[in-house]
């Protein structure tokens, strides 16, 4: 199927539907939520009933994203047979959410990892994030691009290309985002809601990350134990961002961060590479997923064991 077939497939869909839920992957982050948002005002223009369902909170730095006190934040979705939309999800079960079986699946995703488990499916991996789909549906659709819309996608992608910085970022995106100032998307302010707004604990996090980091070679790696987040008063959130100044490292080509999610039990890892390692492989491998430059997943514990896996699979890459 081209983009174009899918396009029309699922504005076609849309149409012709009363109610929609939409959701993202648990732990959702700016591109999961601001793309869900936009998208559900794009449904509201074409006369849909929307619903926006999170497994997990919205992080603290996009609680400023126009249409957030909408989003309902539950395990299990109780509506039965209203069809969902999926964004950036490689299965139901990323979603963290239970009940989604029996009901119709959109599924829009720009991941690698992306798989055509819907009802109906759109996938473009060189998409720079899954608002530049949202972003196209609207134009397709030709609603109304409306400040609020246009915030959401823009904060998604800026947030989801490292701040225009990935390889993903091209010509194509900046377009977008000058059609995104165009309608009303404020750059400084929505940088100022995502960069400038870190709460303390962060940055003490930070701090213990850094002072944990060893760099071998082109491989740099660092941890936060669970006593030592409690030490810092951080959340998970806080420990986004912290695999960036790992791979910040002049002549480093793969970096992982390691958070353990419990005491001696499991951790999740946040995995970059500069390109010449496939993270999103790595990941896979371990039964995560993501980019060619950006990937997650999760390992058991200890932390030696766990360091030696992905540190293997990290070096075999780099031969
Ligand atoms: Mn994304």
């Amino acid at each position: 199927m081209t983009h174009q077939a899918s396009i029309t497939a699922m504005l076609q869909y849309f149409r012709s539907t009363p109610r929609f839920l939409l959701t993202s992957h648990a732990r959702p982050d700016g591109d999961a939520i601001g793309s869900v948002l936009a998208l559900a005002e794009v449904l509201q223009q074409l006369g849909c009933e929307t619903q926006v369902v999170f497994a997990d909170p919205t992080p603290n730095i996009y609680r400023t994203l126009p249409g957030v006190d909408t989003i309902l934040v539950t395990p299990t979705v109780t509506e039965p047979a209203t069809p969902i939309i999926i964004l950036e999800c490689d299965s139901i079960e990323r979603t963290g959410l239970q009940g989604l079986e029996n009901r119709p699946l959109v599924n829009i995703d720009h991941h690698a990892s992306g798989r055509p488990y819907g009802t109906l499916n759109w996938i473009d991996e060189h998409a720079c994030a899954v608002a530049e789909l949202v972003y196209r549906l609207a134009v397709a659709a030709k609603v109304e691009i409306t400040p609020s819309m246009a915030t959401c996608i823009y904060a998604a992608i800026l947030s989801d290309t490292g701040s225009f910085t990935y390889a993903s970022t091209t010509e194509t995106t900046f377009e977008i985002a000058h059609d995104l100032a165009a309608h009303g998307a404020s750059p400084s302010q929505i940088a100022r809601d995502l960069y400038f707004t870190n709460p303390e604990s962060k940055i003490r996090l930070l701090a213990i990350a850094l002072s944990n980091m060893k760099c071998e070679g082109p491989v740099a790696w660092s941890w936060v134990t669970d006593a030592e987040m409690e030490a810092a008063g951080a959340s998970a959130e806080d420990c986004e961002g912290v695999v960036n100044y790992l791979i910040g490292i002049a002549g480093v080509e793969s970096a992982v961060f390691m958070r353990e999610v419990s005491p001696g039990g499991e951790f999740r890892l946040s995995i970059r590479s500069k390109g010449k390692v496939d993270v999103a492989q790595v990941a896979e491998s371990f039964g995560g997923g993501g980019h060619r430059s950006a990937s997650g997943c999760t390992l058991q514990g200890p932390l030696e064991v766990a360091t030696h896996r992905i540190l293997t699979q990290l070096r075999m890459g780099l031969q």
